[in-house]
C-alpha cells in the first residue's frame, strides 16, 4: 500500500483510542525471552473501568522521529519506548515517517497502577488504526505485549488470560478473554499510598529476580495449578476460591521478589496495614480480597454490595492518601477526538 492510499479524505493518518489498566489476579513475573518480551508464566487479570489512558496518534508523512507528550510533558526514556512500539507498527505498514503522540492518564503514572498496560494497549490500538492496519485483537495483543507484557491483557475487557506460550517467536504468547465484565461485575477499590514513581521498574525487577531469587523455579512450577484454580473460580463465579488463589499468587510473587538480591520491597507500611484491614473484613464475612503489584498501592477486589464498606475501611488506614473506586471495563477501543482533551 502506498502513502497516498493510507491517508483518508482529510489527508490525516490519525486515530484516538482509550484503554484501561488491568490488574493481575494471577501474576506475571519473569521473562523467558527479554528481546521479544515473552513471559515465563501465564497470568490472569481483570480490566478496570474508570481509570484510563487516552492516546491520540497522528503519523506525519515526511516527519523524522516521533514527538511525544505524556500528560502534557515529554520524557526521553518514555519517547524511546514509544518509538520502539511505533516501529513495530511502521514495519507492518511499510512506512518510515514519524508520529505525533499525545497521551493522558487520569491516574498516577508509574506507581504500580499498570500505566504501561493501558498506555501501550491504547498506543497499539490507535497507532494501528491511524496507519489503517486491519489487525485482529490477537495481533494487537501480540504487538502490545512486545511493548509491555501486561499491555497484552488490556486489549481485552473483563477477565483475561495471557498465555506464556511455548513457541520461540512468541506468536502463541497472546491474551484472550475468559469472561465479560458484565458477567461478573466485581468492583475494585484502589488505596493510593504513594504517588512517587517506583524505584525499581518491573522489567529490571523481573531480571533481578530471575538472576538471583532462589524461588524462581518454584514460582514457575506452581503457576499452572494457580491458573487452573483461578480459571475455574471465574467460570463458577466462586468469590471465595478466587479470593484465596489471588492473595496466594500476589504474596507468592512478592516473596519471590523479596528473595532477590538486593531484595525488591515494593510495599510501604500503609500497604501492609491495608492487607491486614482487608483480611479482617473478610474474616467478618465481607467478600473482599487484596492484590498488590510492583508498587505500594493496594487493590481490594470485592462484590458491588461491599464496595462502600471496603472504601471506608481503606480510607481509615494511616498513610492512605486516596481511595479510587472502579468497576470492570471493556478492552481498548476508539474514542471521539474531544475526549482526549477532556
Ligand atoms: C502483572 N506486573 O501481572 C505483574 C504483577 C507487576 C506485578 O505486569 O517488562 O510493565 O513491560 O513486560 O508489564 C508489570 O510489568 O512489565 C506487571 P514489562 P510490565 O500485572
Amino acid at each position: 500500500m502506498n502513502r497516498e492510499s493510507r491517508t483518508d479524505v482529510s489527508g490525516e493518518l490519525r486515530a484516538i483510542s482509550q484503554a484501561q489498566p488491568n490488574i493481575a489476579l494471577i501474576k506475571y513475573w519473569g521473562k523467558r525471552d527479554v528481546a521479544l518480551n515473552l513471559p515465563v508464566v501465564g497470568s490472569i487479570s481483570i480490566t478496570l473501568e474508570s481509570l484510563w489512558t487516552r492516546t491520540d496518534v497522528r503519523f506525519v508523512p515526511g516527519q523524522k522521529g516521533d514527538r511525544v507528550s505524556l500528560n502534557g510533558r515529554s520524557d526521553d526514556a518514555e519517547t524511546k519506548r514509544i518509538t520502539k512500539c511505533l516501529d513495530l507498527l511502521r514495519a507492518r505498514a511499510g512506512v518510515d515517517y514519524g508520529a505525533d503522540v499525545a497521551s493522558r492518564n487520569n491516574f498516577p503514572t508509574a506507581a504500580g497502577l499498570a500505566s504501561s498496560a493501558s498506555g501501550f494497549a491504547a498506543l497499539v490500538h490507535a497507532g494501528a488504526r491511524a496507519l489503517k492496519l486491519d489487525l485482529s485483537l490477537e495481533e494487537q495483543s501480540v504487538l502490545a505485549r512486545r511493548c509491555s507484557g501486561s499491555a497484552a491483557r488490556s486489549i481485552y475487557g473483563g477477565y483475561v488470560e495471557w498465555a506464556h506460550g511455548t513457541l520461540a517467536d512468541g506468536t502463541d504468547s497472546v491474551a484472550h478473554p475468559l469472561l465479560d465484565a458484565n458477567a461478573w461485575p466485581l468492583r475494585v477499590a484502589v488505596a493510593i499510598t504513594s504517588t512517587a514513581a517506583k524505584q525499581v521498574g518491573s522489567t529490571e525487577g523481573m531480571r533481578r529476580t530471575a538472576e538471583t531469587s532462589p524461588y524462581q523455579a518454584a514460582w514457575i512450577d506452581t503457576q499452572e495449578a494457580d491458573l487452573s484454580v483461578a480459571r475455574d473460580a471465574i467460570r463458577a463465579r466462586d468469590f471465595d476460591a478466587l479470593a484465596r488463589i489471588s492473595e496466594c499468587s500476589c504474596l507468592k510473587m512478592h516473596a519471590l521478589a523479596l528473595a532477590a538480591q538486593p531484595g525488591l520491597l515494593y510495599w510501604n507500611g500503609a500497604t501492609v496495614e491495608c492487607m491486614h484491614r482487608v483480611r479482617a473484613l473478610r474474616q467478618q464475612g465481607v467478600p473482599v480480597f487484596f492484590t498488590v503489584d510492583a508498587g505500594p498501592q493496594l487493590k481490594a477486589v470485592c462484590t458491588p454490595s461491599a464496595i462502600e464498606q471496603v472504601k471506608a475501611a481503606l480510607r481509615d488506614v494511616p498513610g492512605v492518601l486516596e481511595v479510587l473506586d472502579t468497576g470492570l471495563g471493556e478492552g481498548a477501543r476508539a474514542i471521539a477526538a474531544d475526549l482526549v482533551e477532556a
